[in-house]
């Protein structure tokens, strides 16, 4: 847009009152805020490490470049931020891959239980050709409206709830799990014994408080921080399932950047996917730590072979047609 029809857009007589994006009369480029958005509060990894990257993009363009983050669901839940990314309402989105899985089928592949052996595994898939392969082909998505920046640690997933601590998989029976917007994860959680209740992260807390759920199922960070372990104490190390975040930014934002401008970002957003891993172990020690001290009963399963039987209907179901790609994640080492 040139200044001509700027002027003819009223754009600099109402400046005073924009609070983003946009033009700044006195500077020769235009300033642009990047709207962010994260279910999780200040203090956790995730936003962290999206809050470090702008300020890199900060410092790098002068201030032309910045990030606004709005944690702790602001902007609603994950469903609501993949939509306003997509309509360009905002600009950035730091979400799990769970919700990802029914826009892009490959990325279900992350969403299977017991798809990674531990955390070096998936660690090694995500920095390697396969998470580049599968962000590309959310960037090159004809119809998803995110481009794919990077991923980010989340640990593991483990089983909580209200009622009592989960010894082996008939314990599960009859709970009422919440699990997250996505037919694969209701459909594990049924597999193993239990009732799956799918349902945005938003809604969670509530629906504990008023027995709707008797739990959920998530890693410490998210236990502690989102103040799940007041409505269910029982925390069972059932493994089921490790999937990474990932960083999205609207494509429609995305193609009115630079070539440069989106070199950077992509840069920063590299970058934050090595920061974030470090902030992520320390977190998840000081959540296991704080919850042991809250006096949460944390229950180690000893055999895991019941529970990976169980799921392999749902193997059956979600992995036939993205078997060649399971077996290069499998092959990994
Ligand atoms: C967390 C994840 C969030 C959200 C949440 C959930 O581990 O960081 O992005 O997906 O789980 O269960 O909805």
């Amino acid at each position: 847009m040139d200044r001509r029809t700027l002027l003819r857009l009223g754009v600099f007589s109402t400046l005073g009152t924009l609070a983003t994006n946009l033009v700044d009369p006195t500077s020769a480029q235009s300033k642009l805020v990047l709207k962010a958005t994260d279910v999780h509060p200040l203090g956790y990894p995730t936003v962290e490490a999206v809050l470090a990257m702008g300020r890199k993009l900060e410092a790098a363009t002068d201030g032309r470049l910045s990030i606004q983050m709005y944690p702790s669901m602001q902007l609603g839940g994950e469903k609501e931020m993949i939509e306003q990314a997509q309509v360009g309402a905002l600009a950035i989105a730091r979400i799990s891959v769970g919700p990802m899985g029914p826009l892009v089928p490959e990325l279900n592949v992350f969403n299977l239980p017991f798809m990674f052996r531990d955390d070096a595994h998936m660690e090694k898939v995500i920095d390697g050709p396969i998470g580049d392969e599968l962000l590309k082909k959310l960037s090159e998505h004809p119809t998803a409206g995110l481009i794919g920046l990077c991923w980010m640690n989340a640990g593991t997933r483990n089983v909580y709830n209200s009622k009592k601590p989960i010894k082996s998989i008939d314990d599960l029976k009859g709970l009422k799990i919440r699990m997250m917007g996505n037919p694969v994860f209701v459909d594990t959680m049924n597999a193993l014994g239990g009732n799956g209740v799918a349902m945005g992260f938003d809604q969670l807390v509530n629906a504990m408080q008023t027995g709707v759920v008797d739990g959920a199922e998530n890693n410490y960070p998210t236990y502690a921080t989102g103040q799940h372990y007041r409505y269910a104490k029982y925390y069972s190390l059932t493994g089921h399932l490790m999937i990474p975040e990932i960083l999205v930014f609207s494509k429609k934002t995305w193609e009115t950047l630079s070539k440069d401008d989106q070199a950077l970002i992509a840069r920063f957003a590299k970058e934050a996917q090595q920061e974030e891993r470090k902030l992520w172990y320390a977190m998840e020690e000081k959540s296991r730590n704080e919850m042991e001290k809250a006096g949460v009963e944390i229950t180690n399963i000893d055999d895991k072979k019941p529970f990976q039987d169980a799921v392999k209907p749902v193997w059956e179901k979600y992995a036939k047609q993205h078997a060649e790609l399971i077996k290069r994640i499998q092959d990994v080492q």
